[in-house]
């Protein structure tokens, strides 16, 4: 097209006819309208007149001045839509703000009672002046670019003297530099610009002209809504409380505050004094601090590295906490005030505590006197340190300490995390545990030194102390476990964990009780049973304390036993009180055995004591009914940070459609047994006390199953069955919908032994040896259910542990033994006896 327009333009013919054509145009333009018929040229071609001519305009709106406009449109909407980009960016970039929270100490201002007043001017002159000194040393640093503002929150008194300033620093900086910010790069600004001088060796030493102890500067990162909380506008619930009388306690009135997401509480006590805040009780959701918490601060403002102590659940048992200063914040988290109401708190001056003494031991074999940590009952504070000196009376004396629920060892090359403890030139650490140890000193003078260790309070330490011969630890007659506490040589071997460690149960034989008389029937290892093996009754006589009855006796309600001959709950009453056929209630009934069907699906009601755990809404674990209110599980469904909480979980009873109890019920608590590895699984076994106990007018369709004796031997070769909701196949992904069941053999413990290497006394294994049968992932926890042929009753002979895989050949289930638990389980759940 645009080559036959050229062609045109320079054809000379063209042209002339072009000439012509513009003449005749003229002509034709002067006479308008007398040449009726003859359409005028679309354009004035040729030198137009401009005075008479009417001018044919072209339309405005033509295709040309549209494409025009249209671009002209389209670059104004593009240069706009940028505008507003680059203004969104800008605006959101400016919103990304880095606060951080700190305090120091200014040695050489006395406080002015003026301070606690934010608006006098005793405060604004102070505060300017810090914030300037702050600017200074942020504006001329590495991140002068981003930093925005310093704010003063509070000028206190201390116990050391002069000013704490407590302060938020705020950087702005655009989100994809955030990176290149640390909080520890900004602490060390603030450090390093405090000039020291090594002359007079002092920690304090000059920020800009203020003498700063070195010591007392803490910088952290902290949070935006802890910075509009404390600093911001919505402040309506945080408040000062001062304490002025070492009598009084104040009341912490949590339920007044209302409408608040958070509340700050700034205590404040007379200077040379600490606080002592007591928490009766607390209502708080438990979601591990995610949305709800009190934490309790060894600071005015919410600095991390100060926390005390935080509670992210409800609590009803007394705890309190001892600042190491005369100031103490406590911050409450929680989205709906209606569960703030429930908080019960107060606050006490109290004065410091030395922890120092000299003690004169003068018994022999027993505690005559305590010492504690300090602030006892309380959490004691991270920062302590005790010294205790004790002298016997005689040399051949050495000194017992017996530790409640606490134990210390050799410090080993791992930190020591609940206090390290000097005797005598050697190093221990302490920990935590369920029971008492007893740790003795050989010598007739111990010197003692207790250093908390711990990043936040801890809880109370209580130590009894006595003297003890050093050539014989433990009184005649007793044994000395392994926790070093003495136990009467008759508890020795009983099937009872007196030493709590189980040293009182090792090495057992089965000696032959000397009778003198005949042999009436020998029933176990050992006199003071309760069982008269010998005829002349010798072997239960001198027996010092309340007898346990074994596996094969019955403890009648008189505190007798009496013999089994499968007498508990076979409907003969045996003991003279009936108390043999009472609280029967584990399934014993023979008519489950025609519904097991072989195959994979099991039939509803089949095993009544099957439980499905559901942690968060989702099926986790197993567990088995053994009473009303208690179920046995596995430990390892509760190992960790939230699965060991109770409240994310619920019990799933009489069900057979996953999802489709008959009774549900939320956990109240979760007791994993103390001494469960989790490397090794060893010890897999926990109880769970139910919220609600499922309802008797359930009992068709939840029942308990029964505990084993202690100790039972099982017989390899056993068939029993093993239940669960679990995945059908080591790689499915998920569990069935429907409660399976497996038959499953009990394997020879030896055999069991060469498979894994690692089989502990407490574990057992059972399958079959081409894997058709096992147990997967989900049924942890749940039961293996053994048929005893002598009665008919379901016993819990395991409980889904772990193994090699899933229905591996040559690689069986393993569960925990629960025959090696009885005595466990009674301590938590008496009733069962
Ligand atoms: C588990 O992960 C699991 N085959 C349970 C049992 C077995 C293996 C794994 C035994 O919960």
């Amino acid at each position: 097209m645009r080559q036959k327009m050229d062609n045109e333009k320079n054809d000379p013919s063209c042209k002339s006819s072009d000439l012509k054509i513009s003449n005749i145009s003229i002509q034709v333009v002067s006479v308008p309208g007398k040449l009726p018929g003859r359409r005028p040229p679309r354009k004035p071609i040729g030198k137009p007149r401009p005075r008479k001519q009417p001018k044919k305009r072209a339309p405005f709106w033509n295709v040309q001045n549209k494409i025009i406009l249209f671009t002209a449109f389209l670059f104004i909407l593009a240069v706009t839509a940028w505008t507003l980009l680059w203004l969104y960016i800008s605006k959101t970039e400016s919103k990304d703000a880095f606060y951080f929270v700190g305090m120091f100490r200014i040695t050489n201002i006395e406080f002015l009672p003026e301070y606690r007043q934010k608006e006098s001017r005793e405060f604004l002159s102070m505060a300017k002046t810090v914030q300037q000194v702050v600017n200074l040393v942020y504006t001329t640093s590495a991140f002068s670019k981003f930093y925005k503002q310093s704010v003063v929150a509070d000028v206190s008194s201390n116990n050391k003297g002069g000013l704490l300033v407590h302060f938020w620093i705020v950087f702005v900086m655009p989100h994809a530099k955030g990176h290149i910010f640390c909080e520890e790069c900004v602490a060390a600004i603030l450090k390093d610009s405090i000039q020291t001088s090594i002359i007079n060796r002092t920690s304090v030493g000059s920020l800009q002209g203020l003498a700063v102890d070195m010591d007392s500067v803490v910088l952290n990162a902290g949070l935006r809504s802890d910075y509009s909380s404390a600093v911001g506008s919505d402040n309506g619930c945080s408040r000062y409380l001062y304490a002025d009388h070492l009598t009084l306690r104040y009341p912490l009135e949590i339920s007044a505050t209302s409408g608040q997401l958070m509340c700050h509480f700034k205590l404040v006590a007379i200077v040379g004094y600490l606080i002592r805040l007591s928490i009766e009780s607390i209502q708080l959701e438990a979601d591990n601090c995610i949305t709800d918490s009190l934490t309790v601060y060894d600071s005015l403002l919410p600095i991390r590295s100060a926390i005390l102590y935080r509670i992210c659940e409800p609590t009803r048992t007394l705890m309190s906490f001892v600042s190491t200063n005369n100031l103490m914040l406590v911050t409450l988290k929680s989205p709906y005030v209606r569960r703030l109401a429930g908080i019960r708190a107060y606050f006490e001056v109290i004065p410091e505590q030395k922890c120092e003494s000299t003690i004169l031991v003068k018994e022999i074999n027993s505690f005559e006197g305590k010492i504690s940590s300090p602030y006892y009952p309380s959490y004691y504070p991270p920062k302590c340190k005790c010294t205790w000196t004790f002298q016997t009376s005689l040399s051949t004396l050495g000194i017992a300490l017996k530790f409640y629920n606490y134990s210390i060892t050799k410090k080993s090359a791992k930190g020591c995390e609940h206090g390290w403890w000097e005797i005598n030139e050697h190093m221990y650490c302490g920990s935590y545990m369920d029971h008492e140890t007893i740790f003795r000193v050989p010598s007739p003078l111990v010197h003692i030194q207790l250093q908390c260790s711990s990043r936040l309070s801890d809880k109370p330490l209580l130590v009894e102390y006595g003297g003890y011969n050093i050539s014989q630890p433990c009184p005649a007659g007793s044994f000395r476990c392994s926790s070093g506490l003495c136990v009467p040589q008759a508890q020795r071997c009983d099937g009872v964990n007196d030493c709590f460690d189980e040293s009182d149960e090792l090495f057992c034989v089965t000696v032959k009780p000397a009778c003198n008389s005949s042999i009436f029937r020998q029933h176990g290892p050992l006199v003071c049973d309760g069982f008269r093996d010998c005829e002349d009754g010798q072997d239960e006589q001198n027996c010092t304390r309340s007898i346990p009855c074994t596996s094969r006796t019955f403890k009648c309600g008189n505190d007798i036993c009496f013999r089994k001959q499968n007498a508990q709950c076979d409907g003969i009453v045996d003991c003279p009180d009936g108390s043999d056929e009472e609280g029967c209630g584990c399934s014993r009934s023979s008519s489950f055995l025609h519904r097991i069907v072989g195959g994979s699906d099991s039939q509803e009601g089949t095993w009544p004591w099957q439980v499905s755990l559901h942690f968060v809404g989702s099926a986790y674990c197993g567990a088995s009914v053994i009473s009303r209110e208690w179920l046995l599980s596995a430990a390892h469904c509760f190992h960790g940070n939230r699965l060991s909480d109770p409240t994310p979980w619920t019990a799933h009873l009489g069900m057979y459609v996953q999802g489709n109890a008959k009774f549900v019920s939320p956990v109240r608590r979760i007791v994993v047994h103390e001494y469960y590895n989790s490397q090794t699984f060893d010890y897999d076994i926990a109880l769970l006390q139910l919220s609600i106990a499922w309802p008797e007018t359930l009992k068709q369709l939840i029942q308990p199953i029964c505990i084993p004796p202690a100790g039972q031997k099982v017989r390899s070769g056993e068939k029993c069955w093993v239940t669960g909701w679990g995945r059908r196949h080591e790689t499915d992904s998920k569990g069935s919908p429907v409660l399976q069941q497996a038959e499953v053999e009990l394997i020879d413990q030896t055999v069991c032994v060469s498979t894994y290497g690692i089989i502990t006394s407490r574990m057992l294994c059972a399958g079959v040896m081409s894997g058709k049968s096992d147990a997967c992932k989900g049924d942890s926890g749940g039961p293996l259910s053994c048929r005893r042929k002598s009665d008919g009753k379901w016993i819990l002979t395991g409980i889904v542990s772990w193994g090699h895989g899933c229905g591996r050949p040559n690689f069986p289930g393993v569960y925990t033994r629960v025959s090696n638990f009885v005595p466990w389980i009674h301590k938590y759940v008496p009733s069962l006896l």
